[in-house]
């Protein structure tokens, strides 16, 4: 479900649409083969969740960016290019945040190797509706991140053991 900024908690789920050449050309593609993803407008790209309320940078979030897994002021983004979503029911307990923080940041970015899974589980998913599976390793694509933590604090997005598509992952959080 779709929140207000006030309705912020740690947990809140972050998705942003997309931008730049690599991803008209990716999110392009995506379309051709998932049918649910080529609906969504705006189309969502990069995902990421809230972690902690920082004294002096507001609310800090968690992602997987080019720069491996970090926290970020939410602060830093233009609101017009991102969406707030409640996934859990309750605030999360700050303590279990930390261990999962101390478990991810500074993991490396899942780049190629990352985005050739997740495109061949998509069409295996979308043209052949077969799960290959979850492809883990220590490196992280925002996706993945997203998905080791709902699954690390006991509601996982996705099925388990099955690569979630982004069009996966928005029909959970808009409760479809
Ligand atoms: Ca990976």
């Amino acid at each position: 479900m779709q929140i207000s900024y006030k309705q912020i908690q740690v947990g809140t789920q972050v998705v942003f649409s997309g931008d730049g050449l690599l991803f008209k050309v990716l999110s392009t593609a995506l379309g051709w083969v998932d049918k649910d993803y080529r609906r969504l407008s705006p189309r969502p790209w990069h995902v990421g969740f809230v972690s902690r309320w920082h004294p002096t940078l507001g609310w800090m979030i968690c992602e997987a960016t080019g720069k491996g897994v970090q926290e970020n002021p939410l602060a830093i983004y233009d609101p017009r290019y991102y969406g707030l979503y409640k996934w859990f029911e309750k605030p999360l307990n700050q303590d279990s945040i930390s261990i999962f923080l101390q478990q991810y940041l500074g993991l490396p970015y899942d780049g190629f190797w990352g985005y050739i899974w997740i495109t061949i589980a998509t069409l295996f998913n979308k043209i052949f509706h077969k799960n290959i599976g979850v492809w883990k390793d220590d490196r992280l694509l925002c996706w993945e991140l997203f998905e080791e933590f709902d699954e690390f604090m006991e509601k996982p997005i996705c099925k388990f053991n099955q690569t979630s598509t982004i069009s996966d992952i928005m029909k959970a959080l808009n409760g479809r």
